[in-house]
């Protein structure tokens, strides 16, 4: 196993998805518990802001996990911290850090369908309940269609008397936190996470529980709501208003639904940006990602699935570009 040296005081800033909070507890595990704070950035920005990247300068290390967060702020933290990302996201290699991230390095998603696993194999850990979230977490059902991984899956929920289903409701309680903009839970699951068989706890933790019924109500009214639906030479749109972070949970269920190329626009999440989510069966989405970002978007995905935060006056643009991008 390599071991990783951290002087004095270190930050794990992750993810607030699943897989995120998972791997900062794979992480964790390498650390002086004395030693380590955790964080996720404001819930819903792929990036850090002012504060968050002062707060990041006193530590002497800074991890990133699962989280590909723009060049500027990682060099912006490489200043007075020493930075390690852990990652599998679409990004370029950057210098000046250490950049575990195998997809950056030209390995594929499907070898890399989790943080988690990037993390495992680094450390050279055993297949733990973290380490399957994280895979479930990211791919949800579609796990199942790259056998190695989902052989992997099954391979511990028969070693622990879980079913897949089992490990699904797991990752949906998780997310339940930052889908509700619960931010201090979600930087206590990592901690949570690190007590070993903690699979009952998460299943029957109350909290987690009703903010589920809450969130499962507002996707199904969504979903079931027509008149929210345009089509777009063909790409189905939908507008929503919705104060939750539920947009990849709609956009993900809207395009299972349909079969179609998918762009959801929410309008109640933020008091000055939307958020705009694509996902798309058949087109690689990394080309608009990567333009979007050189023209000053916030935005990050990885292959069939991209994210934007994009201000409100400049929404209908981008739905514009988007649309277009299909049809190039
Ligand atoms: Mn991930």
């Amino acid at each position: 196993m390599k071991s990783i040296d951290v002087e004095g005081k270190a930050l794990v800033l992750h993810h607030w998805d699943t897989d995120g909070v998972c791997s900062a507890s794979i992480l964790l595990n390498q650390l002086d518990a004395n030693k380590v704070e955790t964080m996720t950035p404001k819930i819903g920005n792929y990036f850090l802001s002012k504060d968050e990247i002062r707060f990041c300068r006193g530590f002497d290390h800074v991890f990133i996990v699962d989280m590909a967060l723009p060049e500027k702020n990682v060099k912006d933290v490489c200043v007075s911290s020493e930075v390690t990302i852990f990652d599998h996201h679409l990004q370029k290699p950057i210098k000046g850090v250490n950049h575990n991230n195998p997809v950056a390095y030209g390995k594929s998603q499907q070898e890399y369908p989790s943080a988690t696993w990037v993390l495992k194999e680094y450390f050279k850990d055993e297949v733990t309940l973290p380490v399957v979230l994280g895979i479930v977490g990211d791919n949800e059902h579609k796990i199942k269609d790259n056998k190695r991984f989902f052989d992997i899956v099954e391979e511990y929920c028969r070693g622990h008397s879980l079913s897949f289903d089992d490990l699904l409701r797991m990752v949906y309680l998780i997310d339940s936190n930052y889908k509700m903009q619960r931010k201090r839970e979600v930087e206590g699951i990592p901690w949570l996470l690190m007590e070993g068989d903690v699979a009952e706890k998460i299943l029957e933790n109350p909290e987690w529980n009703s903010n589920l019924r809450v969130l499962e109500g507002e996707v199904n009214r969504i979903l079931s709501d027509e008149t929210l639906i345009t089509e777009r030479n063909s790409i189905a749109v939908m507008r929503i208003n919705t104060p939750y972070n539920i947009i990849s949970t709609v956009t993900r269920r809207f395009a299972w639904e349909t079969g179609k190329n998918v762009v959801v626009v929410n309008k109640g999440f933020y008091d000055d940006k939307d958020q705009l989510y694509v996902r798309s069966s058949n087109v690689d989405l990394s080309s608009l990602i990567g333009e979007l970002k050189n023209s000053g978007f916030y935005a990050g995905g990885k292959g069939n699935v991209m994210g934007v935060v994009v201000p409100k006056n400049k929404t209908e643009d981008l739905l514009e570009k988007v649309v277009g991008f299909f049809w190039r």
